[in-house]
């Protein structure tokens, strides 16, 4: 670690957290790494690499405040716009990303589900080679996703309800090695905002609120769940809005805050704050993020162009988190615009790399099979004497 490095950035606010030069200057790269392989995948899916991609552009900012909170023993229940998060907490890496893209099946190369589920589909393994249980105390954790949106929120809530019964439950004091520490796990949930219209959000928020569990939801707000917009989605357009009669005041109740999607210093230190409570008092909370983008469109099934205003598509270029979290980190002399430049080139290459890397391990054994299955052909073509080519591709089409 350089002197440089070890500088101190900014104090958190509310948190009082010291945030160093070298962690700003490290989620930067990340953030900018993931716009990339964002970028790439999809130019992909059109060139006819891939088949389907979606991806987590305009939430890398988020995600990364998100994973800084994220401590060994926790858990997430979540979506496909979560990539960021999971390379944050190491929990997947660009190569497994564009594995998944290509729907490479082997496992050693696709861990998550072996190419078996839609891309930027998230889970960690839970068990060992012996098919033990694994401790998960002192791992990062995810659940497997789910396609259908809202499906992964009771789980969520049964994930943050075991923390409750390990911290309050004499007889599971004994059980609870390797699974908890006194309870002591936050559920990180996170969710779209079309997606909280799902009955499935309304019953795990409430029961959540009810039982008074370690769950911390985030909802990637982004204006749109694909091409309807909040005020066709949403009771006053907002979710915080809506569940504010959830809010504690004095008894139980919810912990509900608002933070912007571009604002690196202030979700750092939200989630800092947020996550602290919930893991120490059992409160449920909700985060709701809002002023998300949407750079590439939802998916690369559709391009937002057809549906967006003109004053929205200007908003997604110019609310851009990773544009803005570099105008702030200039501006606080964090870095100059020369130095992250550098770094921009160092890393586009980077993703680029790794990128080529996973289509040739993909494509490999695909080229194998293919070259077996050709010298087979060309074996009993010969022992039957039947020529491989026609006269006609020999000598071209008669004149
Ligand atoms: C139960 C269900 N209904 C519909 C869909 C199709 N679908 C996939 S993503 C999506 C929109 C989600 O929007 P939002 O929750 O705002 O998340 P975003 O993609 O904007 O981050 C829809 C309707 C689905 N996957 N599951
Ligand atoms: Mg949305």
């Amino acid at each position: 670690m350089t002197a440089e490095g070890d500088r101190l950035a900014k104090t958190l606010p509310h948190s009082k957290l010291p945030l160093s030069t070298q962690a700003v200057l490290a989620d930067y790269r990340l953030a900018y790494s993931s716009r990339r392989a964002s970028v790439i995948g999809r130019a992909e899916v059109l060139r006819g690499n891939a088949t389907f991609g979606i991806f987590g552009d305009g939430k890398e900012v988020a995600n990364l405040a998100m994973a800084r909170a994220f401590k060994p023993g926790d858990w997430r229940a979540g979506y496909y716009r979560d990539q960021t998060f999971m390379w944050a907490t190491g929990m997947s890496n660009v190569r497994e990303f564009f594995a998944q893209l290509y729907g490479d099946t082997n496992l050693e190369h696709e861990p998550a589900h072996g190419g078996r589920h839609m891309g930027n589909h998230f889970a960690t393994r839970f068990l060992d080679e012996s098919g033990e249980f694994r401790r998960s105390v002192d791992m990062a954790n995810s659940s497997s996703d789910v396609s259908n949106v809202a499906g992964w929120m009771p789980r969520l809530l049964g994930l943050a309800y075991a923390s409750k019964l390990y911290r309050d439950n004499p007889q599971l004091k004994s059980a609870q090695d390797g699974f908890s520490r006194d309870g002591n796990e936050v559920a990180f949930g996170t969710i779209g905002d079309a997606s909280t219209s799902e009955g499935l959000f309304w019953e795990a928020v409430n029961a959540a609120g009810v039982l008074q569990v370690p769950l911390l939801i985030s909802v990637w707000d982004d204006g749109y769940g694909i091409s309807v917009p909040n005020e066709l989605q949403t009771t006053k357009s907002s979710i915080s809005a809506a569940l504010a009669g959830l809010r504690r005041d004095g008894g139980p109740g919810y912990e509900i805050r608002v933070v912007k999607g571009w604002d690196y210093l202030g979700l750092v230190d939200a989630y800092a704050t947020i996550s602290d409570r919930v893991r120490r008092e059992h409160v449920p909370a909700l985060l709701h993020v809002v002023e998300m983008t949407q750079p590439q469109g939802h998916s690369t099934s559709g391009s937002h162009e057809r549906y967006k205003t003109k004053e929205r598509l200007a908003f997604e270029i110019e609310a851009d988190p990773i544009r803005r979290m570099r105008e702030w980190m200039i501006r606080e002399d964090i870095a100059d615009a020369a130095t992250l430049d550098e770094y921009e080139r160092s890393d586009r290459s980077e993703i680029e790399r790794i990128r080529e890397r996973a289509w040739e391990i993909f494509q490999d054994p695909i080229r194998r099979e293919r070259d077996e299955v050709v010298a087979l052909v060309v074996a009993a073509a010969s022992e039957a004497k039947v020529p491989l080519v026609s006269s006609h591709d020999r000598d071209g089409p008669p004149l």
